[in-house]
């Protein structure tokens, strides 16, 4: 077996969701459950299998002084991911904490064995404007299209950074918020990679629309690295707009993977949880939810 992580980043009010989501449907039978924040987030009387961690301190362990005003608490993900490599986990499972799990997700924690990263391309640049059908059809988001909504010139400085060219742009484009890793060398590289641009490259990033997603992508692109491709309708749902009752149902009825609910959506997380069938209501209610 497997040493698993299971990943989640804290960002203010959700932090206590993230935890919530996932301790609600009982998904880490076989996962021990991280949840990284910033100090100020410090939480107490964890259950054996959650575990809390700091971004800054992970940081230092690396050499990275960071002040946590620097950049969203995402961009650092990477860090933690790597640090929870140099652990002893195998496998992980990197999730946004805007992310409802309503089901297990078992065969998820093998899809990144063969590439080191499993992922669902992102939508960002061709919304489906119906329901997401099975396979990845309608999702033809590439690294060039993704960046460029930041701005041509923007894009061609990232690419220049990078040392990547148009031929590269044609990569697939992920969405960063449900990540399926293993801890292979190829994959431990790019994340190591990954810091030494994030600082390297520093306030630039912040004029990207997503800075730490489209970091990742322009790094898998550089070393050639294609994200095995998960089935956005189970693993990394977003919801249709103007359908927010499929999202109770759905989250009611537990029979689907992941929900991955956007900020229009982020509100009905509480709602949805609600219809949870969750033993750990005791534990719960200590996490500082603001
Ligand atoms: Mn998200």
């Amino acid at each position: 077996m497997n040493r698993r992580a299971i990943l989640s980043l804290g960002d203010g009010k959700y932090f206590g969701r993230a935890l919530i989501a996932v301790a609600s449907a009982g998904l880490f039978d076989d996962a021990d459950l991280w949840i990284f924040g910033w100090p100020s987030s410090s939480v107490e009387h964890l259950p054996g299998t959650i575990h809390f961690g700091s971004i800054v301190q992970v940081m230092r362990e690396f050499g990275r002084s960071i002040r946590p005003s620097f950049f969203h608490p995402y961009f650092w993900r990477y860090g933690c991911l790597l640090w929870l490599m140099r652990q002893g986990y195998e496998q992980v499972l990197s999730l946004d904490s805007d992310c409802l799990m309503v089901d297990h997700v078992p065969e998820m924690w093998d899809a990144a064995d063969h590439n080191g990263i499993a992922a669902c391309r992102d939508i960002s640049t061709d919304m489906p404007q119906d329901l997401v059908p099975p396979g990845d059809g309608p999702f033809r988001a590439t690294l060039a299209a993704a960046i460029a909504r930041s701005g041509p010139e923007i894009r061609d400085r990232l690419f220049r950074l990078i040392g990547l060219t148009d031929a590269d742009g044609g990569h697939p484009y992920v969405n960063a918020g449900v990540l399926a890793l293993n801890s292979h060398p190829t994959m431990t590289a790019l994340l190591h990679d990954y810091l030494e641009y994030a600082l390297r490259c520093g306030s630039f990033m912040r004029r990207l629309t997503w800075p730490d997603q489209d970091l990742l992508n322009a790094l898998l692109a550089k070393r050639g690295i294609r994200a095995d491709m998960l089935n956005p309708s189970e693993y990394n749902f977003f919801p249709d707009l103007g359908d927010d009752k499929r999202i109770l149902h759905w989250a009611g009825e537990a029979h689907d993977g992941i929900l991955h609910l956007w900020r229009p959506y982020r509100p009905l997380i509480d709602q949805a949880l609600r219809r949870l069938d969750t033993t750990l209501d005791a534990v719960v209610e200590q996490f500082p939810v603001e």
